[in-house]
């Protein structure tokens, strides 16, 4: 227990998550002198507040453009602090109730229907009628809410234990224990219509340096039912783990230049989402304690 214990107070003494007072959108631990409507928007005429342009993106787009959510935090340990963050960097409020998280590599065969739920792992989708808002910020924890309220001092968005993340399929995908590995998972954020043969990306991540089974596999080329998955160059970077008690953060929005932008990609808006190089978006070193629900000012543009 006193591993745990010390965790517990490297939280509270990060003084980063003081009870009820991080803001969805707004500035959070080292952003705390930002102001909290962020900077101008980039995407957008002057006084113009129009919809995130997705040809923008296809077309190599002077910056980057926040075309899609992603995600944007997660705490691999202590157990009962472990979450995954969201973050709506668009204009416009997004209908999560087609969204399903995992933290398994084999997530693009749901539409197969022959998965089965494995003991540490999960794949678990959003709630009907589920959204997250414009510049909004949704997070999911593994363990029960009032477990991660103990850890973190705010109340998670959603709880995989607690059950008020759905159920993936016709039968649960959620382990007997499921958990994310303090050394290092994939995370996969997804989009299924529940009908067609193949799954969207929305945002890929590789937390810490996950052994292989805990890490990416390829879904390149695979076909699936009547359809094939287009090309996935798989080039996510591993991370140092972050130690228990601290998380890893998205920083930046996806950097043009350092994800496929060109439309052919698997992700729900054309990108490869295996392709971004998150050394440049997340922090990957110098962790610092959790801010489940606030985000830095750059991902609200
Ligand atoms: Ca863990
Ligand atoms: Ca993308
Ligand atoms: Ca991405
Ligand atoms: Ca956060």
């Amino acid at each position: 227990m006193k591993p745990y214990a010390l965790a517990l107070s490297v939280i509270v003494a990060g003084g980063a998550v003081g009870g009820g007072c991080a803001k969805a959108g707004g500035a959070v631990g080292g952003d705390a002198n930002q102001p909290a409507d962020g900077p101008a928007r980039i995407d957008g005429p002057p006084g113009g507040d129009a919809p995130p342009d997705r040809d923008a993106a296809v077309h190599d787009a002077p910056g980057p453009t926040p075309a899609h959510v992603l995600l944007s935090e997660v705490m691999l340990g202590p157990s009962a602090g472990e979450f995954i963050e969201i973050v709506n960097p668009t204009s416009a409020a997004v209908d999560l109730s087609t969204y399903f998280l995992a933290d398994r590599n084999d997530y693009w065969k749901l539409p197969g229907g022959a998965l089965a739920a494995q003991q540490a792992d999960f794949i678990v989708k959003f709630p009907a009628g589920a959204t997250i808002a414009a510049r909004g910020v949704v997070t999911v924890a593994v363990g029960s809410a009032s477990g991660f309220n103990a850890t973190t001092a705010i109340m998670p968005t959603y709880s995989i234990t607690d059950g008020t993340m759905a159920k993936a399929s016709a039968i649960s995908l959620i382990g007997s224990q499921p958990s994310l590995t303090d050394a290092g998972e994939i995370i996969v954020l997804f989009e299924w219509d529940g009908t067609g043969p193949l799954v969207k990306d929305v945002d890929l991540f590789v937390a810490g340096a996950p052994s292989a089974v805990n890490g990416p596999a390829s879904k390149s080329q695979m076909a699936q039912g009547a359809g094939t998955y287009l090309v996935d160059v798989n080039t996510l970077p591993t991370q140092t783990a972050p130690a228990p008690g601290t998380s890893t953060k998205r920083l930046a929005l996806e950097p043009t230049g350092s994800e496929h932008q060109n439309g052919n990609g698997n992700g729900i808006t054309g990108d490869d989402e295996t392709s971004e190089n998150t050394a440049l978006s997340w922090d990957g070193s110098g962790y610092t304690g959790p801010t489940p629900g606030g985000v830095p000012a750059a991902l609200t543009p």
